[in-house]
């Protein structure tokens, strides 16, 4: 029989979740830093969306919600979660700091900071030292893309439908750059596209 929870203990539940994708238990946990790292931590939600993969997804703070940070990381794999990405910008010590309390691969995407353009997060995220690893990704979307593509690679030895998914994915990607060989075309329609999208400017008499 299934064991009732109270409203308390679901909210608690909830607080440590965020939200979550459809489709099934999450295997990734998505954390990041700050609402403002959205922008760029979308990018591996859209990538795991694209590819099938369940994820939960929520901000976590490792120096303003610290608590929080290690009762997510230390229940990650209780929860069934495979994979954790986080990311964070300038001094980013989530992906480390979330590394510490689980056995679990973390991968890390540096968001792009203001002050350094994301120079401090790779390094901070990327520079652990020997004993607790995260496996680093390039700064901002480029790196959330990467992150959500590593992850579904490493799930993929135990759900052979994600890597089925992955090697899809790739075969897709491998047939847009074939179908498309001439590089001055794919300019034009860009500019065409652009040039749809500007709004008409009426001439002052
Ligand atoms: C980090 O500080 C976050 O990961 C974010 O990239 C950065 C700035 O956070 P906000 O001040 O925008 O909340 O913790």
């Amino acid at each position: 029989m299934a064991k009732k929870i109270s409203r308390g203990q679901k909210r608690a539940k909830k607080a440590v979740l965020g939200g979550t994708s459809s489709g099934g238990r999450p295997l990734v946990g998505i954390i990041m830093g700050s609402s403002s790292d959205w922008e760029t931590m979308e990018h591996a939600v859209s990538t795991l969306d694209e590819l099938g993969v369940p994820y939960e997804k929520r901000v976590v703070s490792a120096h303003r919600t610290p608590d929080l940070l290690f009762e997510y990381a230390a229940s990650a794999e209780k929860r069934g979660i495979e994979v954790i990405i986080a990311g964070a910008g300038g001094a980013a010590h989530l992906p480390g700091m979330t590394a510490s309390k689980t056995v679990l691969p973390v991968l890390g995407v540096p968001v792009e900071s203001k002050a350094l353009k994301g120079l401090d997060s790779l390094l901070s995220i990327a520079q652990m030292p020997g004993g607790i690893p995260v496996g680093t990704l390039a700064i901002g979307k480029t790196g959330a893309i990467n992150a959500a593509l590593l992850a579904a690679a490493i799930l993929g030895g135990k759900h052979p439908h994600i890597r089925e998914a992955l090697r899809n994915f790739r075969g897709a990607q491998t047939q847009r750059v074939l179908a498309n060989p001439d590089p001055s075309a794919s300019v034009l329609s860009r500019k065409k596209i652009r040039k749809k999208r500007l709004p008409k400017t009426r001439k002052l008499a």
